[in-house]
C-alpha cells in the first residue's frame, strides 16, 4: 500500500474524524475540547512528517492546552529551530484538520505538490506532551500519524513547552545550541545561572528564595529537577506541584495576571517573593503583598524592563554597540511603553497576540527582548551579536570593568532559552538580575508604576464576527463597535481599551486602563457590554 493510502486507512481504522466541527491552527495552534481532538492530532502527526521532510530536518509536536482548563487540549508543531511554523503551514494544518477522512491524501498531495516534498527523505518527529490526563492517548494519536506516512517519531513523554523547543533547536544545530537532552537543557541553564551567581551576585535588598507556583501542570516536576542544581544560589519553595490541586484551576500564571491575586495553595506573606508558571511553563509571572498586604503583579512588561535596562547596561558597559529593541502587544499596560521609550530610550514595537509575531519582530533587531504583558516571552540576539558578544568576552585589552560586562552577557545568553518564551529560563534570568541590582522584589516593582487596568472574557455566538487591525488595537467589525469603544474611552482619564476575538479560547477579550481601578473595571464592563450587544453575546450580560 502506498503511504497516501496508508494514511487514509489508518484515520478511517483508529482515528476518524466523528463530527464536523471546525478547527483552526490558532494562536498557539489547536486548542479545544480534548474529546474532539484525536482524529485532529492525527492528522497533526502526517503533517509534521511533511514538514520533517520538506526541511529535512527534525520537527516537533508538542500535546498541550497551556493556560486552558484541564478538559481542554491542543497541539502545536515547532519547526526547524525550535520557532513556531510559517503562516502557510497553519494554513495547511487547519486544512488538513478539517478534510473528511477520504478527502485526506488529496490534501497531503496538495501540499506535497506545493512544497515539493521527496517523500523518500527519512522523517523525525519528536513529541512531547504536558500532564493533562488526555494527553497520554492524544500523544499515541499523533505517533499514528507519523507511523502512517513512514516516519519516525521520537517520544520525550513529559516536558515543559520551552523544553521541546529547545531540544527540537539543540538536534538541528547539531549540538550547536546545546545537547539535544532534557538533561542537557538543565545542564546548559544551571551551568550559566550558577557561573553567573558565583561572580557576580551582589546581595544588597536580594534574598535567594522564591516561592513558586507550578500550576499543577509539568513545569512542577521540572523545575524540581533544575531546583537541585542550583540550590547554591536559588532556594525554590514549590507549590501546587501536581500532587492535590488541578492544572490551572484558581492557579497559574493565567489566573494570577488576570484576577490580580495570589493563587489558591500558596500562603503568601509581605515581602515574599512569588511566582506563577503556567499549565507547560511557558509563561512566569511573579507577585508579591506589601506591607499592607496589597498585592503587587509584577508582568510580562516588568519582566521586560527588567531585562532590557539590565542588557542595556551590560552591552553598553562591555563597549559593544549593539541595538536593541522592545517588542509588546496591545496589552501591554501604557505605563511600561512610556517607560521603556522616554525614560529607557529603548525603542518598542507593538505587534499582534501571538508568540510567533513577536518572535519575529524581535528578529528586526540585534538584541530583541519580547514580552507579551500576560508572562510570555524571551530575549533573541542575532547570530552577529553572539559572536560579537562571545569575541568581546575573550578580548584581553578590555578594562577589568568592561571585561566583567562581556562575561556576563556571554553566560545571560546561555541562562536564556532564545527559541521561545520559557518561565524557568526567564525565572532564572530574573533571579540573575534582581540580585545583580540587590533588589528586592518591591525595588523591582518601583520601577514604575502600572495604569490600573482590567481583562475580562465576553461570550459570543460566533467570536470570528470580531476582526482587528493596528495590531489588534482598532476592530473593523462589527460595524460601529470602535466608535463605540472610543465613546466610552473618551470618559476616562487615561483611558484606553481594545477588544480581540482569542485564538485559544472561544471568547472574545476586553482589555481596558484607566487612572483608578475603578475606572479600568467600569471602562471593561461598559466596553464588555458593547460587545455583548453588538458582536452576538451569549449567555448572562457581563455583570458589572
Ligand atoms: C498562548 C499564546 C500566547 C497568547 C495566549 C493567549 O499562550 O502562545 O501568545 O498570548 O495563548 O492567546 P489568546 O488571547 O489569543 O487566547 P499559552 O501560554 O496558552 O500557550
Amino acid at each position: 500500500m502506498d503511504l497516501l493510502s496508508r494514511a487514509v486507512a489508518v484515520a478511517v481504522e483508529k482515528h476518524p474524524r466523528l463530527q464536523d466541527k471546525i478547527c483552526t491552527y490558532g494562536t498557539a495552534g489547536f486548542r479545544t475540547k480534548a474529546e474532539d481532538l484525536d482524529h485532529v492530532m492525527y492528522r497533526v502527526g502526517l503533517l509534521a512528517v511533511l514538514a520533517a521532510r520538506s526541511r529535512q530536518a527534525t520537527i516537533g509536536v508538542m500535546i498541550t492546552a497551556s493556560h486552558n482548563p484541564e478538559e481542554d487540549n491542543g497541539v502545536k508543531l515547532i519547526d526547524q529551530f525550535g520557532d513556531m511554523m510559517p503562516q502557510a503551514w497553519e494554513v495547511y494544518a487547519t486544512q488538513l484538520a478539517n478534510t473528511t477522512d477520504k478527502g485526506i491524501p488529496a490534501v497531503l498531495q496538495s501540499i506535497v505538490d506545493v512544497e515539493k516534498i521527496d517523500m523518500s527523505v527519512k522523517a523525525v518527529v519528536f513529541i512531547a506532551r504536558d500532564t493533562r490526563p488526555s494527553s497520554v492517548s492524544l500523544s499515541q494519536a499523533v505517533q499514528d500519524g507519523i507511523q502512517a506516512l513512514g516516519g519516525d517519531s521520537k517520544d520525550f513523554g513529559l516536558l515543559t513547552t520551552p523544553q521541546l523547543h529547545y531540544i527540537v533547536c539543540c538536534e538541528n544545530t547539531k549540538g550547536d545550541y546545546g545537547v539535544p537532552s532534557e538533561e542537557g537543557y538543565y545542564d546548559k541553564m544551571s551551568k550559566a545561572f550558577l557561573s553567573l551567581q558565583n561572580e557576580g551576585a551582589n546581595q544588597g535588598n536580594y534574598t535567594p528564595q522564591v516561592y513558586l507556583d507550578a500550576a499543577n501542570g509539568v513545569g512542577a516536576p521540572k523545575v524540581t529537577e533544575l531546583a537541585g542544581r542550583i540550590s547554591k544560589h536559588l532556594q525554590l519553595q514549590i507549590v501546587n506541584d501536581g500532587s492535590q490541586g488541578k492544572l490551572n484551576y484558581r492557579c497559574g500564571a493565567d489566573y494570577v495576571k488576570i484576577q490580580q491575586c495570589a493563587p489558591e495553595g500558596l500562603k503568601v506573606e509581605p515581602g515574599m517573593r512569588c511566582a506563577s508558571f503556567d499549565g507547560d511553563a511557558d509563561r512566569i509571572v511573579y507577585f508579591f503583598l506589601d506591607d499592607q498586604r496589597r498585592f503587587h503583579l509584577m508582568d510580562g512588561d516588568k519582566i521586560a524592563t527588567l531585562v532590557a535596562g539590565y542588557l542595556q547596561e551590560l552591552v553598553r558597559g562591555s563597549g559593544l554597540s549593539l541595538n536593541l529593541g522592545l517588542v509588546q502587544t496591545a496589552y501591554a499596560n501604557g505605563s511600561s511603553t512610556k517607560f521603556i521609550t522616554q525614560t529607557m530610550k529603548v525603542p518598542v514595537a507593538c505587534v499582534p497576540t501571538g508568540v510567533k509575531h513577536l518572535h519575529h519582530k524581535a528578529q528586526d533587531f540585534e538584541v530583541g527582548v519580547y514580552f507579551e504583558a500576560n508572562g510570555h516571552g524571551t530575549v533573541i540576539f542575532s547570530k552577529g551579536a553572539q559572536d560579537k558578544i562571545r569575541q568581546q568576552s575573550k578580548d584581553q585589552s578590555l578594562s577589568p570593568e568592561q571585561k566583567k560586562c562581556a562575561v556576563r552577557l556571554a553566560s545571560v545568553m546561555d541562562v536564556i532559552n532564545q527559541t521561545v518564551g520559557d518561565a524557568m529560563s526567564d525565572m532564572l534570568l530574573v533571579e540573575v538580575i534582581l540580585s545583580h541590582r540587590g533588589w528586592s522584589v518591591a525595588d523591582w516593582d518601583a520601577m514604575y508604576t502600572d495604569l490600573p487596568n482590567r481583562q475580562i472574557k465576553i461570550k459570543v455566538q460566533d467570536r470570528t464576527v470580531v476582526q482587528t487591525t493596528d495590531a489588534e488595537r482598532k476592530v473593523t467589525s462589527p460595524a460601529g463597535l470602535q466608535e463605540e469603544i472610543d465613546r466610552l474611552v473618551s470618559g476616562f482619564t487615561n483611558g484606553r481599551s481594545f477588544v480581540r476575538p482569542s485564538g485559544t479560547e472561544d471568547v472574545v477579550r476586553v482589555y481596558a486602563e484607566a487612572d483608578t481601578q475603578g475606572n479600568a473595571d467600569q471602562l471593561a464592563h461598559r466596553v464588555g457590554l458593547a460587545v455583548y450587544e453588538k458582536a452576538g453575546g451569549v449567555g448572562d450580560k457581563p455583570a458589572a
